[in-house]
């Protein structure tokens, strides 16, 4: 798919790429980069090939700097909720993506940048990397999930604490807090996001989406259906090809060739 201020690659068989494309301005998320990001996980829902997407922005500065103020600068109340919507709903598509993704953080992930991160399945991130919710500076509110996806990740006092003094966390706290899974050198930042997207595709693909979508899903439930979801999902499991290639592998002491169905 052609995008403008986005990439969509391929790495390898079933590993895909995401970066935001407009490093001049530190991949701050203009309503064109919202769209275009809502488009390109749309478009991910229906390629059966893939397993695994990462997230990341161009240049070595920024994730993403945030949403574009310059292009925010001027919106009225009902223009800011708008854009505040077309945000939700292009990050709710990359949360519900089928695939894992994750979101390897090379600099600054503020504002709409960090709420960007939060809603992929986890983060990793370079030294370098800093994160925050600088939007009261701004005179307003995170508008993209900050507030609750930033509270659910590492709990109340953790997310006030951020979301009202906008100050910035290093990733070495950021490690800490449990924002991010792990912190490597900048170079070795993709390097190791692909061993672990690697890892992801060499795995049963349709056990490793149903796990995805329990954890989503049973989030929002309470847990007597959740497991249930889980009780059915295990079983729904025992009639794939995949479950009888993975069992009868470790049974014959040998690698599993998953198909994906
Ligand atoms: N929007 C637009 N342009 C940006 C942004 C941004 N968020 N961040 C950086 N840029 C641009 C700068 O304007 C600059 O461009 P130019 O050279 O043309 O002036 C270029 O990127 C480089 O930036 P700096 O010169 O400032 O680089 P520094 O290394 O000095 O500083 C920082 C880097 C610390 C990242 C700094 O640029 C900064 O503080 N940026 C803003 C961070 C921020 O406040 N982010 C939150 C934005 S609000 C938000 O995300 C709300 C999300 C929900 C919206 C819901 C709508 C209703």
């Amino acid at each position: 798919m052609e995008f403008e201020t986005i990439l969509l690659t391929t790495i390898e068989s079933g590993i895909y790429c995401l970066t935001i494309n407009r490093p001049a301005q530190f991949n701050a998320l203009n309503a064109q980069t919202l769209a275009e990001i809502h488009s390109a996980a749309e478009y991910l829902k229906t390629q059966a090939d893939a397993r695994v997407l990462l997230l990341t922005g161009s240049g070595q500065k920024a994730f993403a700097a945030g949403a574009d103020i310059k292009e925010m600068q001027s919106k009225t109340a009902i223009e800011g909720q708008a854009f505040g919507r077309k945000g939700m709903q292009a990050f709710r598509s990359l949360e519900l993506l089928p695939i894992p993704v994750i979101a390897v953080v090379q600099g600054f992930a503020l504002g709409g940048g960090c709420e960007l991160a939060m809603s992929c399945d986890w983060i990793i991130a370079s030294e370098q990397a800093q994160f925050g919710q600088p939007e009261v500076a701004l005179g307003v509110t995170p508008g993209f999930g900050g507030t609750q996806r930033l509270s659910r990740l590492i709990g109340r006092s953790k997310a006030l604490e951020l979301l009202v003094s906008g100050r910035r966390i290093d990733a070495a706290t950021a490690l800490a807090w449990g924002l991010v899974n792990h912190v490597y050198p900048a170079d070795q930042l993709m390097n190791e996001a692909l061993k672990i997207a690697r890892e992801i595709a060499a795995q049963a693909p349709l056990a490793v989406q149903m796990c995805k979508q329990l954890v989503i899903r049973g989030q929002d439930l309470e847990l007597t259906t959740a497991c249930l979801l889980e009780e059915q999902a295990f079983g729904l499991s025992f009639s794939t090809t995949d479950q009888k290639e993975g069992m009868a592998a470790f049974v014959e002491k040998r690698k599993a060739v998953f198909r994906g169905f």
